[in-house]
């Protein structure tokens, strides 16, 4: 008799900046969440599909779970960190094996409270060095919590994925699929193209602006020769922020669109071409109206 089949939904949480993004996009196989080096990168649940022999995993990414959230932008994510934690059969708790924070100690808290089978990922071991400072770390977090599974890996250079994986689908109740063989995610490709120019925006200004960016698809057109007419609409908060986005003669602003344009002709298989507009909304990132606009409904 074969063995029956699992499937369900598993929340990767954890602090911002530990690599849950780039774990997503390692099990899946492509990039469905956008990364960077700052902390606060992903402001949605982003849905990755992997399917394996005899079951599949529904991850779903969420925002990096974060302390001092007064703005309205930052409830909203960690609400839906916690939706998704509420949502999910199997949670994937996300720690950086070289640091460990009092952010850390708090999605540690909620995955507890959660109530469901857990797995501890300890990341970036790649950058613990000597490699023999490894092994009492992994036994000091190992006590924290009844884990099903701790898996040290490192998610940039794809490495030890597959215990994860395994520990991960043993745990998923018997089901049938949810998601087509083929389906990866749930966002559509508009969404994707928005994240991408965040991503090249984020990367581009490094510390000279904070978190309030919002990128919006303005206009989406397929064009007869097969290319796709793209404008977006950067939101910035302030007037000295969209200088800061435009650069010197529009020089940052040019980059970011030539990044975000190669990785796009890429992502979506077609020619793209990109308009980027910058404009200002006073505050947004604390104004209700303006977090719905811009799709952050907490989900
Ligand atoms: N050295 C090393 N760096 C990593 C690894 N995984 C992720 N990173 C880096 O850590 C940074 C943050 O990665 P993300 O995947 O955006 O982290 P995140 O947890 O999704 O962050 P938020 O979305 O802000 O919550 C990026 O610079 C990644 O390249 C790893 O295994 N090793
Ligand atoms: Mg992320």
């Amino acid at each position: 008799m074969s063995e029956a089949h699992r499937a369900g939904f598993v929340a990767l949480v954890g602090r911002p900046n530990v690599g849950k993004s780039t774990l997503l996009n390692a099990l899946v196989g492509q990039k469905v969440s956008i990364v960077t080096p700052k902390p606060q990168t992903t402001r949605h649940r982003i849905l990755g599909v992997v399917t394996g022999e005899g079951w599949q995993a529904s991850f779903l990414d969420t925002p990096g779970l974060h302390g001092n959230a007064r703005r309205q932008l930052n409830r909203a994510m960690n609400r839906a960190a916690l939706g998704s934690l509420a949502e999910a059969h199997v949670a994937v708790l996300v720690v950086d094996g070289d640091r460990w924070t009092d952010e850390d100690e708090t999605a540690l808290a909620r995955v507890k409270d959660s109530g469901i089978p857990a797995v501890l990922v300890i990341n970036k071991v790649d950058r613990v060095r000597p490699r023999e400072r490894l092994l009492p770390v992994i036994e000091r977090l190992s006590k924290l919590h009844d884990f099903i599974a701790v898996v040290p890996l490192s998610a940039r250079r794809e490495q030890n994925l597959a215990p994860l994986l395994a520990a991960i689908s043993a745990a998923l109740p018997e089901c049938e699929a949810i998601y087509p063989e083929d389906q990866v995610t749930d966002r559509s490709e508009r969404f994707l193209a928005a994240e991408v120019i965040r991503e090249k925006l984020t990367l581009a200004v490094h510390e000279e602006l904070p978190y309030g960016i919002s990128v919006e698809i303005e206009r989406w057109e397929e064009q007869e020769d097969g290319r796709l007419a793209l404008n977006a609409i950067i939101w910035v908060e302030r007037d000295g922020q969209k200088k800061i986005v435009i650069g010197e003669g529009g020089a940052r602003l040019k980059s970011v669109g030539r990044a975000a344009r190669l990785e796009l002709n890429e992502l979506l298989g077609r020619r793209v071409h990109l308009e980027l507009w910058v404009k200002v909304r006073e505050d947004w990132a604390d104004n209700e109206a303006a977090l719905r606009q811009f799709g952050y409904d907490g989900t």
